[in-house]
């Protein structure tokens, strides 16, 4: 549900109300009618906007939020067309995104299958403006909206034995034309974190960006998004997730393991077989900056590693 910018003074609540009581919209808008608010929000449901969240200040870019043209125009998603991204998004029209479940599974003390619109009034959720990076050199810089992974990780409760998490997204050939082109890909798509990757507080399951759900072509209805990894490293439009003892399988190493590694990390000084990883180019003018180690999160995430796994 969209809804206008709120000025400040229209949801005095907002302030004295904390996050975490904020976010959830099944909490009862107290004071929605006397504040004028009904026109804003579906008061028949009792529901709070989800969209635009709060802004996380502790996450700021060096650079221009790519605008939301480029960033929903030129994508990455293979299932529904792996050569043109400019195509993506008029390819996502018979993509079913609702109802969704997402099943988590594995090795955890609580499985569960969430419905998407459960999963959205577990946590509350925030905005954060990531870099991100495409291991084919382009980037741009989004404000995603969702919440760390940890929080879904810490509600299943891991078993000691769970040292990697695996993903699949979503596997609907008669919705992804992508897929039925490509039939020599090992499909569906999936991808790993370590646990401790899957823990750290830049790892999010994201909703939406730009204020809004995500487009279909951005990974709808749910993503990961980790920034200091090179892109295919998020996937999209997910619908399991499993907890397991060793490093899982992930797409791009079956298709092709000496160019794309389990850990994928941004580092400029590592190139490609077939190309530099010294600079990027930036969406959509594609002009030339230099790549930052880890996209720019060393200080988040160098301690998770000995410095040899790029
Ligand atoms: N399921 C799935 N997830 C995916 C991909 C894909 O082809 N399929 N592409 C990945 C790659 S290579 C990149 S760069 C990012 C692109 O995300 P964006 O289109 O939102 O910028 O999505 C990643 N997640
Ligand atoms: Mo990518």
């Amino acid at each position: 549900m969209l809804i206008r910018k709120r000025k400040g003074w229209e949801i005095p609540e907002r302030e004295a109300t904390p996050e975490s009581v904020y976010c959830r919209r099944r909490e009862i808008l107290l004071g929605a009618g006397f504040l004028g608010l009904e026109g804003l929000v579906p008061a028949a449901e009792g529901k709070r906007p989800l969209y635009p969240a709060k802004r996380n200040p502790e996450f700021t870019l060096d650079r221009p939020v790519t605008e939301e043209w480029a960033a929903t125009g030129y994508n990455n998603f293979y299932e529904f067309d792996p050569q043109d991204k400019q195509a993506v998004k008029d390819k996502v029209g018979s993509f079913v995104i609702s109802p969704w479940k997402m099943e988590v599974t594995g090795l955890v003390h609580k499985p569960k299958t969430f419905d998407l619109d459960d999963l959205l009034d577990m946590f509350p959720l925030e905005e954060r403006l990531y870099r991100m990076r495409c291991v084919e050199a382009w980037s741009m810089a989004a404000p995603w909206t969702g919440f760390p992974f940890s929080n879904l990780v810490k509600l299943v409760e891991p078993k000691a034995e769970a040292k990697y998490v695996r993903f699949w997204s979503a596997s609907k050939p008669k919705e992804m034309p992508g897929m039925r082109s490509t039939p020599w890909y090992p499909w569906p798509f999936f991808e790993g974190l370590r646990m401790d990757e899957a823990m750290n507080p830049l790892t999010m399951m994201v909703t939406g960006v730009y204020g809004k759900p995500l487009p279909k072509q951005n990974g709808a209805p749910v993503r990961i998004v980790t920034p200091w990894k090179y892109g295919y490293k998020s996937p999209k439009s997910i619908v399991k997730i499993e907890f397991v003892t060793k490093e899982p399988p992930t797409f791009w190493n079956k298709l092709q393991s000496s160019e794309y590694g389990f850990y994928s990390n941004v580092n400029p000084h590592k190139p490609h077989p077939r190309w530099s990883q010294a600079s990027e180019k930036v969406i959509p003018n594609m002009e030339r900056r230099p790549t930052l180690l880890y996209n720019g999160y060393e200080k988040y995430v160098a301690g998770l590693y000995n410095g040899k796994e790029f």
